[in-house]
């Protein structure tokens, strides 16, 4: 897969050098660009925002540098006489908490994509002609990742590549660790124990210790139900 990321801020995501992100760059599984905002300014100050037009607090991205930076990474727009027998394009992704939400079906979904764009606004926005263009030239999707305000997109965009990229066939090594964990099944994930079986007068649950597979089977989804329908019952599916 390849990923763009558009922000004024590139050094936020030399973290993606570390750990199983980095590893899947390394090997050729993600192939990632950073790319800066402001190389796409022409004035002396690389101005990326503007006051608003019909007023208000804050300031919003200019429409240029963005149409600009995109247009780089996009390639220019088709004549429209080619765009029938055009591949189709990158998927554009703009965080933002005026967004759908993002979810592990969404992971799961970008995560079969060949190429995501990121693009990273501050939180009083980008001029919304930037999402009304881009819109015409492919899939563009405004995505949040919860009900909170953040001051950048950046940090929103780790996240969602973290959980995307760790979906990947061959990023993480044991494939079945995807399977078990949290909201893969629509609920949230069992309790987990390791040695030693006995600590500050906390005790393993014994069936853990039984070696009986279906007992243990039958505990950890109990587990996940009770869980669920204690701090997530929004997830419930109807019939339970
Ligand atoms: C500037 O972006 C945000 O504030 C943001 C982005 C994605 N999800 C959020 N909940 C906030």
């Amino acid at each position: 897969m390849r990923i763009d990321i558009v922000t004024i801020f590139p050094e936020f995501f030399d973290v993606l050098d570390l750990s199983l992100l980095g590893k899947a760059r390394q090997s050729g599984l993600i192939e990632l660009g950073v790319h800066n905002l402001r190389d796409h300014t022409h004035d002396r100050h690389r101005t990326v925002d503007d006051t608003p037009y019909g007023g208000g607090a804050g300031m919003v991205m200019k429409p240029e540098p963005w149409g600009d930076a995109l247009d780089a990474i996009f390639g220019e727009p088709a004549p429209v006489s080619s765009e029938a027998d055009a591949a189709p394009g990158p998927i554009l992704i703009f965080p933002s908490p005026a967004g759908e939400q993002f979810t592990q079906a969404m992971a799961r979904e970008l995560s079969e994509q060949p190429h995501l764009v990121f693009a990273c606004g501050r939180y009083e926005g980008i001029d919304q002609r930037v999402v009304d263009h881009f819109a015409t030239r492919g899939e563009v999707r405004l995505v949040s990742l919860g009900d909170y305000v953040l001051n950048g997109g950046e940090v929103a965009v780790m996240a969602m590549i973290e959980a995307v990229g760790r979906l990947i066939p061959g990023v993480v090594g044991n494939p079945e660790s995807l399977v078990e964990e949290s909201h893969e099944g629509g609920l949230l994930e069992y309790p987990s124990y390791t040695k030693p079986s006995s600590w500050r007068g906390l005790d393993v649950p014994p069936v853990l210790l039984s070696g009986n597979h279906g007992a243990i089977s039958a505990w950890r989804r109990a587990q996940q139900l009770e869980r669920t329908r204690r701090v997530r019952p929004d997830l419930l599916p109807p019939a339970v």
